[in-house]
């Protein structure tokens, strides 16, 4: 039997004009489907993304089935009981949006009015001068890291080319959100695993050295992940060197609040630079301390040295927006507003948070006593009672780390940092023998 186009050759053009003709006819009436076959996808040459190193340990928790398994990897808060924990002034305040019947209509680029007056006050203080003479610009953002990509966008078209110094360690997301922003980024020293503390003399010099007018990433309190904040005065000196070289300070204050448990002792750094008259930047988010995780509120704040150039960046920055999501959610916006905006219940709030504040240190505290009971080695263990926040940097390197995920179910991020928040006094023991096991019999 010949090949079907020797037939067509055969039969010459007329031939195929005749077939032509009739396989229109027949798909005019629906008779003929003409189908490709695709065996090859147009994505191969995507490859698999590696699971993010914060948020894919809780995927991994998820898929554990052992008893005693433990997620210390993401900085979420629980209960006692390990359970999440929504706070009772949010309740509060959710049932009032229900009780006024709240719309649910775009709100503006720069999002809910009341939400970017509270949040700038919570930040700088309520009294502050700079609100006073509308030299902040407040645009909210999609929490911490929506309002901190909104900043780099800003650096990128408006300070092409300079350089974010951020911090070593810092929050991984951190270089994610500058390498998308397409923003330079280099790193300054700051943890010294030699005194498990601050290096300050090796970040004084690496911010000096940077080139004039670089951008300097600093965690407003309860630093990611080490948990090792500099002190007032160190912090005076580190505003020095900024001013000094003419860089521009760039705040993320994620953990207002949780640090100490009071608001105002947890922006006292940001305030600092801000009484200098210094212009800066601020990132703040509401997931840790309201638990609004998955609300996504938060805001980008530019302190400017006018308002004239206040209102300029704040429509800059709402130029930015527009494109990338046009308007902000407005659940969480309506519940910050609620909370800081009626006395009653910020003082609720105030309540709730030392409570939570008060709950990690207690089991900072039971994990040391417990760590130092089970090791008779002699070792200083004391850093883990002088790191603050939600986590503690506990110096394991990665194979140690893995041996607490693998052999104890603990699950951690891989820099050796385990979240406080996660533990509870029950499992402060278990966690101690994982942790000295994987010290002492891990290399
Ligand atoms: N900045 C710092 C220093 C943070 O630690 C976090 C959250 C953010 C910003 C962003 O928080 P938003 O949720 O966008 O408001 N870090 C947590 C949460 C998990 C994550 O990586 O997003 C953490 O466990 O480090």
């Amino acid at each position: 039997m010949l090949p079907p186009s020797s037939y067509l050759y055969m039969m010459g053009n007329f031939g195929l004009q005749i077939l032509v003709i009739v396989i229109s006819f027949l798909q005019s009436l629906g008779r003929i489907t003409m189908a490709v076959a695709v065996d090859v996808s147009r994505f191969e040459s995507i490859t698999m993304a590696p699971p993010d190193p914060i948020l894919g340990v809780s995927e991994a928790f998820r898929a554990d089935t052992h008893e005693m398994k433990l997620n210390l990897g993401v900085g979420a808060y629980r209960t006692e009981e390990l359970q999440p924990y929504v706070l009772g002034v949010v309740k509060k305040a959710e049932n009032l949006m229900l009780e006024r019947g709240e719309f649910k209509e775009y709100l503006p680029i720069e999002g809910l009015a009341a939400f970017n007056k509270a949040t700038a006050e919570l930040l700088l203080g309520a009294d502050n001068p700079i609100i006073k003479q509308q030299r902040i610009a407040t645009v909210q953002g999609l929490s911490g890291t929506g309002s901190l990509r909104l900043a780099a966008a800003l650096i990128e078209r408006y300070f092409t080319g300079a350089k974010v110094l951020i911090s070593s360690p810092t929050w991984g997301n951190h270089k994610n959100i500058f390498n998308d922003a397409r923003v330079p980024w280099s790193e300054y020293r700051y943890y010294d695993p030699k005194t498990v503390g601050l290096d300050f003399d090796g970040m004084i010099s690496d911010i000096k050295a940077a080139p004039e007018g670089s951008f300097i990433l600093l965690h407003g309190c309860a630093h990611n992940p080490t948990g090792i904040d500099p002190t007032p005065e160190q912090w005076e000196a580190i505003a020095d060197v900024i001013q000094e070289k003419n860089h521009i300070p760039f705040f993320d204050v994620a953990y207002q609040g949780f640090a100490s448990g009071s608001l105002d002792a947890d922006a006292s750094s940001v305030r600092l630079f801000a009484a200098r008259g210094m212009e800066l930047l601020v990132a703040q988010s509401y997931s840790k301390n309201l638990g609004l995780y998955a609300e996504r509120i938060g805001a980008i704040n530019v302190v400017c040295s006018s308002a004239d150039a206040a209102a300029r960046v704040k429509s800059q920055l709402k130029r930015i927006a527009r494109p990338m999501y046009s308007n902000p959610p407005v659940h969480g916006a309506r519940i910050v507003a609620n909370v800081v905006g009626d006395p009653a219940l910020f003082n609720e709030w105030k309540e709730e948070m030392e409570l939570m504040a008060g709950r990690i240190k207690s089991v900072r505290q039971k994990l040391y006593d417990s760590i130092c009971a089970k090791d008779k080695s002699g070792k200083d263990w004391s850093y883990i009672l002088k790191q603050i926040g939600m986590f503690s940097f506990t110096g394991l390197n990665r194979a140690q780390s893995d041996n607490m995920t693998d052999k104890w179910h603990v699950y951690m991020t891989k820099d050796g940092r385990i979240s406080l928040a996660g533990l509870s006094a029950a499992k402060c023991e278990y966690l101690a023998d994982a942790i000295i096991d994987s010290f002492y019999n891990v290399s």
